[in-house]
């Protein structure tokens, strides 16, 4: 079956391919035992599902328990910043006036991203299909979850949630330079192979969400995968849990490692001398890829 590549925006649905967990969650999910957390999960997620591009995303009132997740998470990260994520994003996280007190709507941020590189943010209601997910990007727009992870263990989410999204994805779509790096790969996308659809999704992963870059005082973090985990922040540049990780150049022409989602931390990292670089060398790939 053929997918009919997309000219806007308007050709990409947030509710028809949401692969990972529904509203049943799974058995390793923590808050598969939790029916509260199940029923406000799908609530949040039916609520992204209705969304229309163009419409302002609803304001969700999240509650104290959820702010405490939120306010955790940031303070705890707040901590390694300075040393470990990059120049760009210690710049343009500032932007946004994050405190720990309230969970930042998605609107708001968007209208931020708008005003500085012209990206949207569109809600979704869980991990969305590779594909759209990708030709999204090409369109200048980012699919956002906005349900937050289950409390039982603030540091950790098998599935991307808001915490997750506004701290390692968002900021940085506010750097021009960034934003042209995730928007190559969206446009590589578009009508793309299941093969190359496959490459391009680890080309993300170890560009976008976990990628490194050279400054002067060392190995930083650009990642969302990175800036969004203590833990793995802390093993990028200590090795502390007795792994010490191997960096390396990233070449789009070669076959990339198989991509690690579940036991535990990177063991490789793809290092780039900065965002204009990775850029062209995206660029040198799409190129290849001679669709049109
Ligand atoms: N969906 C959502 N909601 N958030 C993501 O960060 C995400 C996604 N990442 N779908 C995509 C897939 C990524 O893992 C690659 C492109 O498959
Ligand atoms: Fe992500």
């Amino acid at each position: 079956q053929v997918r009919k590549i997309p000219r806007s925006i308007h050709d990409i649905s947030n509710g028809d391919h949401i692969l990972g967990f529904g509203a049943e969650l799974a058995e390793d999910h923590p808050g598969y035992h939790d029916e509260e957390y199940k029923k406000r999960r799908s609530y949040i997620g039916d609520l992204a599902k209705l969304h229309k591009i163009g419409e302002p995303i609803p304001c969700l009132e999240y509650t104290d328990e959820e702010i405490k997740i939120w306010g955790d998470i940031l303070e705890k990260l707040t901590q390694l910043y300075p040393t470990h994520a990059c120049k760009r994003y210690l710049d343009t996280f500032q932007l946004f006036n994050f405190v720990p007190d309230r969970l930042p709507q998605l609107q708001e941020l968007s209208e931020v991203l708008m005003m500085r590189t012209g990206w949207q943010i569109r809600p979704v209601a869980g991990l969305l299909h590779p594909t759209d997910f990708l030709n999204a990007l090409a369109f200048r727009t980012f699919h956002s979850t906005q349900y937050i992870r289950h409390g039982s263990n603030p540091m950790y989410t098998p599935e991307p949630d808001v915490c997750h999204e506004i701290l390692g994805h968002i900021p940085l779509l506010a750097d021009p330079e960034f934003a042209n790096v995730a928007q190559v790969i969206g446009m590589a996308s578009l009508g793309a192979s299941k093969e190359e659809i496959w490459h391009l999704t680890k080309l993300y992963w170890y560009t976008v969400e976990f990628g490194t870059v050279k400054e002067r005082d060392g190995v930083k973090a650009f990642g969302a995968g990175l800036l969004s985990s203590f833990g793995e922040l802390e093993h990028m540049l200590s090795g502390e849990d007795g792994y010490m990780p191997i960096f390396e150049d990233l070449d789009p022409f070669k076959k990339l490692p198989k991509m690690n989602y579940k036991d535990g931390f990177q063991k490789k990292y793809f290092l780039c001398e900065s965002f204009s670089d990775v850029a062209s060398k995206l660029t040198a790939y799409a190129r290849s890829l001679q669709r049109f």
